[in-house]
């Protein structure tokens, strides 16, 4: 809601969307991204952006990716669900807060991303209606830094993945996360370690696991890994309840946690003992902070994923971990990891102590160099009321 002052009266303007564009951009990776579900050397993405009629705009970053093999939605499914279902639930409501996309994406099930996208514009959109951060929007610490961390790819050798190591941790990265799958576990972890005795590690499986390799994940106990992330399949939490007790690895669920009810029957069955975070995966920022507090009166720590974002994702990734209960380094890291040039002026920098400065600027608080977006935009559609 905003606030006109209009002769010493506060009067509050509901804030109404009449105008939304979605953008498909392609930007090149610095360098191949490699998991146990396929690898990306280019980032395919959805961008969307919400006017109101004086012309303030927010912008929201779409985390599916070209095909359904990290979860379901593709950029392809969200485009027809923001198109045909969101979008016009947006323009029909008059917002007195980004919280209200919540009841009016309701009964859509499902197309967490979808909805995460157009929810971060209007989110984003608030936070410049009223000159503050995302952080203040979403009700986050005054941290002035977060803690980050670094995902690792699967590297074409051991000693590729050990030369990546020793760059990031100079890098000062707190936290060091590398890609497994079977075949290629223990000798990478047994690598690190030798030289690595005493960073913070772990391992992230994208469900290439089953309960039958228990043994091989077992073996993990004695690397003094931070977790194994989603060991096994994406969809069944009760193989993790019965892998935990097996491990004394924490599990850290990410694909699995598609909401906030998915986090509490996690937990509630001791599949898992971190959650990883991320806006996309749980329909949103309002998702997020559900997921957030869920943990936090249990607690289970949570840190922020990654979906290897543009600065735009990245940025709010960033205010969202001012959240109480980020205490984890997360999966943001520099922007000049992976673009030669971001979307964003200045890019997201990581200091040598491995720390991100919080901007404090109006909605994300960076620029967004739009001609940059103009050029890497391979598509668009706008829709009116
Ligand atoms: O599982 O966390 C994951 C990237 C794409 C899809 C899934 C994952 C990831 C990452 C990259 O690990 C994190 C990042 O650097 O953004
Ligand atoms: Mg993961």
């Amino acid at each position: 809601m905003r606030e006109v002052r209009d002769a010493g009266r506060t009067v509050s303007v509901k804030l109404r969307v009449v105008r939304i564009e979605l953008r498909h951009l392609k930007l090149p990776l610095r360098f191949r991204f490699e998991t146990s579900f396929g690898a990306m050397t280019e980032k395919s993405f959805l961008l969307a952006r919400a006017f109101t009629a004086d012309g303030a705009s927010g912008v929201g970053e779409c985390v599916a990716e070209v095909d359904p093999y990290y979860l379901p939605e593709t950029n392809g499914t969200v485009a027809h669900v923001i198109k045909e279902f969101l979008a016009p639930r947006v323009f029909a409501h008059a917002f007195e807060s980004p919280a209200e996309t919540d009841a009016l994406f309701a009964e859509i099930r499902g197309h967490e991303m979808a909805k995460a996208t157009l929810e971060m514009a209007i989110w984003d959109l608030f936070a410049n209606a009223r000159g503050e951060s995302l952080a203040t929007t979403l009700g986050g610490e005054a941290k002035d830094t977060i803690p980050a961390g670094v995902s690792i790819g699967l590297q074409a050798s051991t000693e590729a993945l050990l030369e990546r190591v020793r760059i990031e941790v100079a890098a000062g990265y707190q936290r060091v996360k590398i890609k497994i799958k079977p075949g290629k576990d223990l000798d990478l972890v047994r690598a690190i370690r030798k030289e690595f005795p005493k960073i913070r590690l772990m391992v992230d499986a994208n469900s290439a696991y089953t309960l039958k390799d228990a043994d091989t994940l077992g073996a993990f106990d004695e690397f003094d890994l931070m977790m194994i992330e989603q060991p096994l399949a994406w969809n069944d939490m009760v193989e993790h309840g019965k892998l935990q007790p097996m491990l004394k690895t924490p599990i850290c669920l990410d694909e699995s946690i598609t909401s906030d009810a998915a986090a509490r029957s996690a937990i509630s069955i001791g599949a898992c003992r971190i959650i990883n975070i991320k806006t996309g995966r749980v329909g949103g920022l309002l998702n997020s902070k559900r997921v957030q507090a869920t943990c936090a009166e249990r607690g289970i720590p949570v840190w922020c994923g990654g979906m290897l974002e543009s600065g735009i994702g990245r940025l709010a990734n960033v205010h969202l971990q001012t959240l109480p209960g980020f205490t984890l380094p997360g999966d943001t890291s520099a922007s000049a990891r992976y673009f030669e040039e971001d979307l964003i002026e200045p890019g997201v920098v990581v200091d040598s102590n491995g720390l991100i400065k919080v901007p404090k600027g109006p909605g994300l608080g960076h620029e967004i160099v739009w001609s940059r977006v103009d050029r890497a935009t391979v598509h668009q559609e706008v829709w009116t009321t």
